[in-house]
Order: structure tokens, then C-alpha cells, then sequence
């Protein structure tokens, strides 16, 4: 595991793990980097953008359904089972992968979704709840992308005294719908949206809502109608279910206009200061950024060669120093057949300028990683 994850899982205590994992405040393992072990997680916090949206969130969907019970604290390591098995990702699925999962252990990951907790609190007879969590994902480096970040699971149980005379699945289809929209609408007030066909192993059928933003398509949730077997495993047979996951970091980064994600996990008071418990309405405004550093590494690619990879060796070496991880020139040699990649890594610190010396020792020790650990060759 890289650095970073290591001091996740040391600094997360060596208990047992029960059953729903239940963590007190000072037991919350720290985040990778740039906050420190006390602090409260993010969406806990009442005034930081994730906790403010968190909280309107709950607010608005409770008002709607007072029967939703919300869970903030399941612990983030959970078992391969829960984690997969649990909601039906079948075996050969990519993201069981540890190039795109962190496995803590053979039998345990640290969660990459918040549905690895779906069927445990349907088992504890919760037939309606939400569920906020810190979710962790290897993946690519740049403004949108961070090894960790947040979703809200929300899943609801109905019953025939739901649907009446409707097609369940229809039922259940469109009041998930009608609540995701309410939602969207509350959140963004009238927003263009629209619904995508989409697939989860989880529901059927599935849909990602997405949202109209600076003239793109965004994505901000994936949801559906639970599968049966899940619905009848959580001891609610002969009942229907829907669920949905949005991502938080998402939500704010628009409605705040919050430009980085790695933002949110400053503990720079010229960003904190900006926001206020209970409002929405706050514009982010940038402070000046120190300048970037870029530099360039190239080298032969090896037949394991992955992206994921290889930003999971410069963030072990530079961690929240590195702003992206770009692929810029690509060719394969005629004869050879060998392919070449050149990345430019850009360096940049929220809080200070960074000296040439510190950064080209940085660039050393990543270039003598990447070789060492990927098997590339260097050029
Ligand atoms: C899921 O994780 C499903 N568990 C969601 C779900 C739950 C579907 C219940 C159906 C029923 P997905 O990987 O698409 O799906 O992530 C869900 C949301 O998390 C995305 O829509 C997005 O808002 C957010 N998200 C995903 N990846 C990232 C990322 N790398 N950075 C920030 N947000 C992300
Ligand atoms: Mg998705």
C-alpha cells in the first residue's frame, strides 16, 4: 500500500471490526493528507462546504420523509464482501481490482462506495436511511480527482401500501425520481437536468442523474430500483426498494464554486472563513495561488504498466504537492514496437512558494520510484 494509505490504516486503531463498525469521534482514521488526526471528518463539521451541504441535504429529504435515519459514522474499512459480494458486483468486475480498490487486507477495503453498507443496515431492520462517508478510489490526479472523497447513500423500502394499485418497479421508479429531481431543485434551484440510462449491479433499472453546468453534462448520482435479491436478503421480502449515491465534493464544487478538490481538505483559515453553517448561498473566492513547477518525465512503458499506478508513486512521494499528473506525448517506436509515455507533473503548493531544490529533489525521488516500483525505463 502507498504511504499515504499505510498512515490512514496506523492511524485507524487496531480494534475489531463489529458488525456495523461504529466509531467514536477520536477513532475516525485521519485523511491522507493536509488535516490533521483531532479535526472531526469533513462532512461532520458544521461549517465546511461538505457538512453545510450535508446538512441541507438531510434537511430537505427528511422534510419529505421523516421516516429517513441517517448513519455519519460506519467505519471506512469494511469486508470484500460487503464491500462487493453484498451488493452483487459479480467476481470479474474491474473494480475489485487493486489497481482501482485499496484492499487493507485479502478480506478487507477500505470502502470505495457507501452501498458496501446498504445490506448490513437492512439487516439491522433499517428499512430507510441515508448514510454519509469518506469513500476511497486509486485513481488519476487533477482539480476533480482525489484518492478520497464523499458520497451519501440514501435507500428506501416500500411496501404495498406504497404502490397500491401501480407496478412496484414503476412505483418505486418514479417516486426515486420525483425525490432525486425535488432534490437537484432544492440544491440548484432550477437547474436543466436529465436522466441516463445507466448500469449498477446493485438496481435495475439503473439511471445517473446530470446536471447542466457551465454550458456541460455533470454527472452528480447514480441510483436505481434495489435488486430483489437484495431487498429479500435485508429480510424484506415480498417488498420493493430504491437507492441512489451522490457525490458531495460534486455538489459543492458547483454550488460553491469551489475550483480544486483538494480545497477541501485545507486547513487554510482564507478558505474555512468563507463558509458559514447553514448557508448555501456563499461564492467561494479564490486567494491568490503561488505559482506552479512542471516537470516532465518520460520512459518506456512495461507490459503492468497502469496510469493509476503511477500517480499512486508521485503522490507517495510529493502527496498534496501535486496538482496533475498529464500524459502529453505518447508514440510507439516502429521497429521496437515499444511504447513511450511523457507526463508533465505539476507541483504547486496552496500555502507557500516552493524552492527549485525542494521540488527537483522531489522529481529525483519520483523518477528513481517510478523506475524501481513500475519497471519502466526511464529515458
Ligand atoms: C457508485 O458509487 C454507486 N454506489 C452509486 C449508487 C448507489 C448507484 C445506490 C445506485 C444505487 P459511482 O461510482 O458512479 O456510483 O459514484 C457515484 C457518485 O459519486 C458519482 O455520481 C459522483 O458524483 C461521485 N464520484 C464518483 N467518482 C468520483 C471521484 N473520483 N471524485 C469525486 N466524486 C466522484
Ligand atoms: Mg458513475
Amino acid at each position: 500500500l502507498p504511504k499515504y494509505v499505510c498512515s490512514i490504516i496506523r492511524a485507524t486503531p487496531q480494534r475489531s471490526i463489529s458488525a456495523l463498525g461504529v466509531l467514536r469521534d477520536q477513532e475516525w482514521p485521519v485523511p491522507p493528507f493536509g488535516t490533521h488526526a483531532s479535526s472531526p471528518p469533513l462532512a461532520r463539521r458544521p461549517s465546511h462546504p461538505l457538512g453545510i451541504i450535508k446538512t441541507s441535504i438531510y434537511e430537505y429529504l427528511q422534510k419529505a420523509d421523516p421516516a429517513l435515519k441517517t448513519f455519519d459514522d460506519l467505519y471506512p474499512v469494511v469486508t470484500v464482501k460487503a464491500n462487493f459480494d453484498d451488493v452483487l458486483v459479480p467476481a470479474d468486475h474491474v473494480s475489485r481490482n487493486p489497481n482501482d480498490t485499496y484492499y487493507v487486507s485479502d478480506a478487507t477495503v477500505l470502502r470505495c462506495h457507501t452501498s458496501a453498507h446498504q445490506l448490513e443496515l437492512l439487516k439491522r431492520g433499517e428499512p430507510a436511511f441515508l448514510i454519509t462517508g469518506d469513500v476511497y478510489r486509486r485513481d488519476s490526479i487533477d482539480s476533480t480527482h482525489y484518492p478520497v472523497f464523499h458520497q451519501m447513500e440514501g435507500l428506501r423500502v416500500l411496501g404495498p401500501e406504497d404502490w397500491g394499485s401501480m407496478e412496484p418497479t414503476q412505483y418505486a421508479e418514479t417516486q426515486l425520481k420525483q425525490t432525486l429531481e425535488g432534490l437537484a431543485q432544492h440544491l440548484f434551484g432550477s437547474v436543466e437536468m436529465r436522466w441516463v440510462d445507466a448500469y449498477f449491479p446493485f438496481t435495475e433499472p439503473s439511471f445517473e442523474l446530470e446536471i447542466l453546468f457551465k454550458g456541460e453534462w455533470l454527472e452528480v448520482l447514480g441510483c436505481g430500483v434495489t435488486q430483489q435479491s437484495i431487498v429479500d436478503d435485508g429480510g424484506f421480502a415480498g417488498r420493493k426498494a430504491w437507492a441512489f449515491g451522490l457525490g458531495l465534493e460534486r455538489l459543492a464544487m458547483v454550488l460553491f464554486d469551489i475550483p480544486d478538490i483538494r480545497l477541501f481538505w485545507t486547513e487554510d483559515s482564507r478558505f474555512l472563513s468563507q463558509f458559514k453553517a447553514g448557508s448555501m448561498k456563499t461564492k467561494f473566492k479564490p486567494y491568490s495561488k503561488y505559482p506552479p513547477c512542471f516537470k516532465d518525465v518520460a520512459f518506456w512503458l512495461s507490459d503492468s504498466f497502469t496510469e493509476n499506478n503511477l500517480c499512486e508513486v508521485v503522490r507517495a512521494v510529493a502527496g498534496d504537492l501535486v496538482e496533475e499528473v498529464k500524459l502529453i506525448d505518447s508514440f510507439t517506436h516502429p521497429k521496437t514496437g515499444k511504447t513511450s509515455h511523457c507526463y508533465r507533473i505539476a507541483y504547486r503548493s496552496m500555502q507557500r512558494s516552493l524552492t527549485d531544490e525542494e521540488i527537483n529533489e522531489l522529481q529525483w525521488t519520483v523518477r528513481r520510484d517510478i523506475e524501481n516500483q513500475l519497471k519502466v525505463e526511464l529515458r
